[in-house]
């Protein structure tokens, strides 16, 4: 019995003296494993931490969603039969133990998923990247489907998850609400003293992220005396809502985050005033903002640095992330809730205004945050070369804006989830084992017979498992022998489900007049924000049409599927066995999106506008491997200007689709759907839906000859190396934070 395996076992032991029930034993048996896996990351971390001398990144997000870590890092630690021997022992496996694990839901979408990606990523490369966020209590909101609504569930993953993190550090800092702000003139120097406030506790609790190579750190904070602070992660995404609650989040984590990353700079190089040049701070788009005058608050008041002089430090350290254009995902506060929450921070956020001459602060009304960050980064960035470019030509027009595309962790999205796909590369003598950028060589046996078949046979079999995991998890039976066409993502009117739905609507129709069609699987899953009316009606529908096709003489045919409580776990089954991977969003509207990219390296063929990262997939694999449909993003912002759905509700396809949505499903009307088409329509799913149905027939036709079929998913599995967010880090440095370099 080798060392680990004793620790295990003796943590078991413990645990069992305080809690011995029949039920508790697996529970134990993780609680166990889990410990022990902590204490070996966190020596691989301090490892990487010792031989590191570069420049530190410090990376501000409030929202991350790392999913299950445990199959990783057993894997990663090199340990899975170590582990696997010992939990034998009391009669379970690691799949046992695998489903046991706890995602830490700590955020809504992609922008969460982003930081996830981009830590797991740097594990493999030479960047000393560390993450911050806040520990919810309850992250993300279970979504459970009852009478075919959504309905919303909190989820207190704290609970069980606290085995997960390492609090014992003793990072603890003070964080300080309200109160009023005394001046002094001392010295001909203004000095600032905020008196009366209310004070939080926030502790640090680290979450070990793992790599082949490394180990980084994710730094939750934890707020240990205000009860309501850090309960309920902010459930909307895209949408700003401009609450206190939402405030004081916002600069707990980032007041907690500059104290921490000053005081573990100032234990290392003594010298405050040298501070700018061995760190970098990126803001993970607006929403940790504040934490660009709260480090100009610690220089001035705490090192009585002047301010013109923290300011330019801060500029030379911070950078930001944009990752939307939506009007309304833009963050403005009032300035009366700032000065009254944070005075001391108003009065800096005044002085920034005035030395940069900025419209920061607009009729002394509010305050534009986007404005806020880009003036005082070095550098912004947007996420896709599309979105780059429409940010700098519009609301970044004065600053220096650059591109980084987005990336994906290939150790999850590929080597983890497509086993037998990365054996037939492997297979073939590519060497692509952690070696992303290899898959490029695979695209020269887009003409092999043999590999063409092989694929074929892969994904038929990653549908079988599928099927066989929906029918046992959740009762639902799909036809293996379908394509797969999948649209997984937060539901949201820019993202136009409904335009698929409309589309399957219009099959709906072909066949009830006695008509045939290709046998086809639509799946869906995400979720709504729980105020967002309309895409919880789109939901609705999607639910009733499911339920309406289960019972119709069509199932063989034509099938939808919706699968609740959409997550990280869902979306490492489904995207190796689609087919077709559905990005529709309003051509300018999606800032980048990274499922596109996860569907692509696992082989399915993207239908979709030329937005965001689509572009990209589209100039890598070439036009006859893609199929493109709908206005692009000129022809979209024109046409939105005198935009009038009267237009073409005439049309004879799109009426056939209102009419029938009037009719309704499983006994439910859905008039109110065809309201909205005909006189919101925001998004305009009519006049994109002709060119949609020809983009679908046409992508149908592919798929009926498996050779060319075939072929394009290999073309597009070879060339989504560049996706990887290794690749991704690599440019953030060369291009933002230059931490290798000097
Ligand atoms: C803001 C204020 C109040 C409450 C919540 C929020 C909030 C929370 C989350 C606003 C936005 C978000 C998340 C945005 C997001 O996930 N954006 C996505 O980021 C991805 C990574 O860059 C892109 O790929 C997607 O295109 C983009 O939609």
């Amino acid at each position: 019995m080798d060392l680990l395996q004793n620790k295990i076992i003796n943590k078991y032991n413990k645990l069992k003296e305080f809690n011995d029930n029949q039920n508790s034993l697996l529970h134990n048996l993780y609680v166990s494993v889990v410990s022990v896996i902590k204490d070996e990351l966190k020596q691989k971390y301090n490892n990487f931490i010792k031989t590191y001398e570069g420049k530190k990144v410090y990376y501000i997000s409030m929202e991350f969603l790392p999913g299950k870590q445990l199959e990783s890092n057993l894997i990663n630690l090199g340990i899975e039969k170590e582990v696997e021997d010992v939990i034998y022992k009391y009669g379970y496996t690691l799949e046992d133990l695998y489903n046991y694990d706890i995602d830490p839901k700590l955020g809504s979408g992609g922008l969460g998923r982003l930081g996830a990606c981009f830590l797991e990523g740097a594990c493999d490369t030479n960047i000393d990247i560390t993450g911050y966020s806040l520990l919810y209590k309850n992250g993300l909101f279970k979504q459970e489907i009852k009478n075919f609504v959504q309905i919303e569930k909190n989820v207190d993953w704290y609970k069980k998850g606290n085995v997960l993190l390492s609090e014992e550090c003793e990072d603890i800092y003070d964080v300080h609400f309200y109160g009023n702000v005394v001046t002094n003139r001392m010295n001909d120097k203004d000095i600032y003293f905020h008196k009366n406030h209310q004070s939080v506790k926030a502790k640090r609790c680290d979450l070990y992220i793992s790599g082949k190579e490394s180990v980084r750190s994710l730094r939750l904070w934890k707020c240990l005396d205000d009860r309501n602070l850090c309960n309920n992660l902010y459930p909307n995404d895209d949408t700003y809502e401009g609450k206190v609650l939402r405030l004081k989040q916002q600069y707990f984590l980032c007041s907690s985050s500059i104290q921490n990353i000053i005081s573990e700079y100032l234990e290392n190089i003594k010298d405050i005033k040298k501070i700018d040049k061995h760190i970098r701070i990126h803001l993970n788009d607006t929403h940790p903002a504040l934490c660009i005058p709260e480090f100009i608050r610690i220089l001035v008041d705490f090192y009585g640095i002047d301010f013109k002089k923290s300011l330019k430090m801060t500029k030379n350290i911070f950078s930001y992330t944009n990752h939307t254009i939506l009007k309304e995902a833009l963050e403005r506060w009032p300035v009366q809730m700032i000065e009254n929450l944070l005075p001391r921070i108003y009065i800096i956020i005044e002085q920034i205004c005035k030395e940069l001459k900025s419209t920061l602060i607009k009729d002394n009304y509010y305050i534009n945050m986007a404005y806020l960050s880009s003036e005082c980064c070095h550098i912004v960035n947007g996420v896709s070369k599309l979105h780059s470019s429409i940010i700098g030509e519009t609301i970044f027009k004065n600053n220096d804006c650059v591109n980084v595309t987005n990336g994906i962790s290939f150790n999850r999205w590929f080597y983890k989830i497509n086993n037998e796909l990365v054996n037939l590369i492997e297979g073939l003598g590519i060497d692509i084992k952690f070696n992303e950028e290899k898959l490029k060589e695979f695209e020269k046996y887009k003409n092999n017979d043999d590999v063409l078949m092989k694929l074929k046979e892969i994904k038929y079999n990653n549908k079988k498992r599928l099927s066989k995991m929906l029918q046992e998890k959740y009762g639902i039976t799909i036809n293996v022998n379908s394509v797969f066409d999948v649209q997984i993502k937060r539901f949201h009117e820019y993202k136009r489900q409904l335009l698929n739905v409309m589309k399957i609507i219009y099959l709906i129709c072909l066949l009830e007049k006695g008509e045939k069609v290709f046998p086809q699987t639509y799946i869906f899953s995400g979720k709504a924000s729980g105020t967002y009316k309309e895409a919880k009606e789109v939901i609705e529908l999607i639910v009733n049409i499911s339920e309406y096709l289960k019972n119709s003489n069509f199932k063989e045919m034509l099938n939808i599927v919706f699968i609740p409580d959409y997550d990280v776990e869902i979306a490492e089954a489904l995207i190796p066995a689609s087919d077709i991977s559905e990005q529709i969003s309003l051509a300018g509207k999606e800032a980048s999106g990274t499922g596109n990219m996860k569907f692509m390296a696992n082989g399915a063929v993207t239908l979709g506008t030329y937005d965001g990262a689509n572009v990209e997939i589209s100039n890598l694999v070439g036009e006859e491997n893609i199929v493109i449909f709908g206005m692009n993003s000129l022809e979209a912002a024109s046409l939105s200007k005198g935009y009038n759905p009267m237009c073409y509700i005439n049309d004879e396809k799109v009426k056939m689709v209102l009419d029938r949505l009037d009719k309704g499903f499983n006994g439910k009307s859905f008039n109110n759907i065809r309201g909205y088409l005909e006189t919101n329509d925001r998004f305009m799913c009519l006049p994109d839906f002709n060119s949609y149905l020809e983009a679908y027939y046409k992508i149908y036709n592919l798929y009926q000859n498996e050779k060319i079929w075939y072929k394009m998913s290999i073309v597009n599995i070879s060339n989504s190396y560049y996706f990887s967010s290794k690749r991704a880090l690599k440019e953030y440095d060369e291009k933002i934070w230059n931490c290798l370099h000097d």
